[in-house]
This record gives structure tokens, sequence and C-alpha cells, in this order.
């Protein structure tokens, strides 16, 4: 897969959970699960923001080095940008904000060409660069598992968040899963490919994911929009 096939993925991914948020109580978007601790984040509405913050921050502050879209919000720039400040905010307009994100970074991925892609990128400290490749992949990954811990605090508050890993969304062999499946009573996943669109992910391909599911890195090196650089 390359990077606008895995993008393709989360747009896809991103659908399935933002009609999910929308079926949740205000209060339970809002409500501080996290507060009192020393993180940034206190409310599944500060994760909804930050991930679309983190992607317009990397597009335009460090990429292209133009105007965030988060300036054609006022009320962002007046809660004071990535943080715990989004409580108080409708999903709705976090949710067009992600929106206008995600269309701006659909037209800025077509100008990913191979020698772009190797370009040096200066990071905010001035003193480091890195390949525009890995900073991409960087900010693709960050989505995942930002959303992972979104669907685990919807858990934590009694919604069962939609399937997001990514063997849910790619296509399924029928023919050969109906026969692998026959004597099997799983019950199927259904994730959102596109308006009026489906895809059934069988009970063999459940169990892929169950086993993904289960496999983690053994390392977590802490990401750079971490260390203060977002305004
Ligand atoms: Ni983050």
């Amino acid at each position: 897969m390359n990077i606008p096939e895995i993008y393709d993925y989360l747009m896809r991914a991103r659908r399935d959970l933002w009609a999910c948020l929308e079926g949740v109580p205000d209060e339970k978007l809002s409500e501080p699960l996290l507060a009192g601790s020393t993180l940034r984040f206190h409310c599944l509405k500060d994760l909804v923001a930050h991930v679309p913050i983190i992607e317009d921050s990397w597009v335009h502050e460090d990429f292209l080095r133009d105007t965030p879209i988060w300036e054609a919000f006022p009320w962002m720039e007046a809660l004071g940008g990535d943080g715990p400040f989004y409580a108080g905010v409708p999903l709705a307009d976090l949710l067009e904000y992600w929106r206008a994100v995600e269309e701006s970074t659909l037209k800025y991925l077509p100008t990913l060409t191979g020698p772009e892609l190797q370009r040096q990128v200066v990071l905010g400290n001035g003193r480091e660069s890195m390949t525009l490749d890995g900073l991409v992949w960087h900010v693709l990954v960050h989505e995942m598992r930002h959303t992972a811990q979104i669907a685990l605090m919807l858990r934590m508050r009694g919604v069962t968040p939609p399937q997001l890993d990514l063997i849910a969304y790619l296509p399924a062999d029928v023919a050969q899963s109906t026969s692998r499946a026959s004597g099997q009573s799983g019950d199927c996943v259904t994730n959102t490919l596109s308006p009026g669109s489906k895809v059934h992910v069988q009970p063999d391909a459940q169990d892929a994911a169950a086993r993904a599911g289960h496999t983690h890195p053994p390392l977590h090196r802490p990401h750079r929009k971490e260390k203060g650089r977002v305004r």
C-alpha cells in the first residue's frame, strides 16, 4: 500500500468513527475522563480536535509552509490551539474543521512525487531534518494511534466503537470467505466504504483482525508534536 491508499483507508475509517461519535450524548464527549492528570487532553473532544490539528500543522506549517486551515476557524484560534480546550465545542464544529483539513490534504497528496518525498524537511527546532516521506507516514500513523485511544475511551463510557482496523476495510474475497465460513456462526462486521457501499468482513478476517489487535510494537516513542511545537 502507498500513502494515498492509506489516506483513503483513514477517510473511510473516519466516517465510521464520526457516525459513532454523532450518536454519543454530548456530555460523554465532554466528560473530563483524563482530567487531574498531567496529560494534554481531558476529554474525547480534545482528541477529536487533536488529530486534524496535527495533520493541519504538519501539512501547512512544516511541509507547505503556508496558512493552516484552523485560521479559517476563529473559534479555534480563540481557544488556543491544541490542548484540553474543546469540551464546550459542539462535535459538529470539530467535524467541520476535520473535514476541511481532509479536503485540503486530498489536494496536497498528489504533489507527493518520488523526488518530493525524499526532500528533507527542517523540523520546528531548526536543528534536525527528516525526509518528507517519513514525516507523512508519521501523520498517518499518528491518527491511527489516537483513534485507538478514542475507541478505548468510548468503551470506558459504555459505547461500542466501530471496528477501525485496516483489515476491516480491505476488499474481501467473497467466494473463498464463504467456503471458509460455512458451518461457522460468527457475526459479520460491517464498515462503510463509501455512501451506499459496504464490505463485509467474514469470520476468518475477523480472526485475523483479532490477532492483529494483539500484536503491538515493543517500543513507544513520543511523537514530536507533543513537545509543544503546535502554537
Ligand atoms: Ni498526538
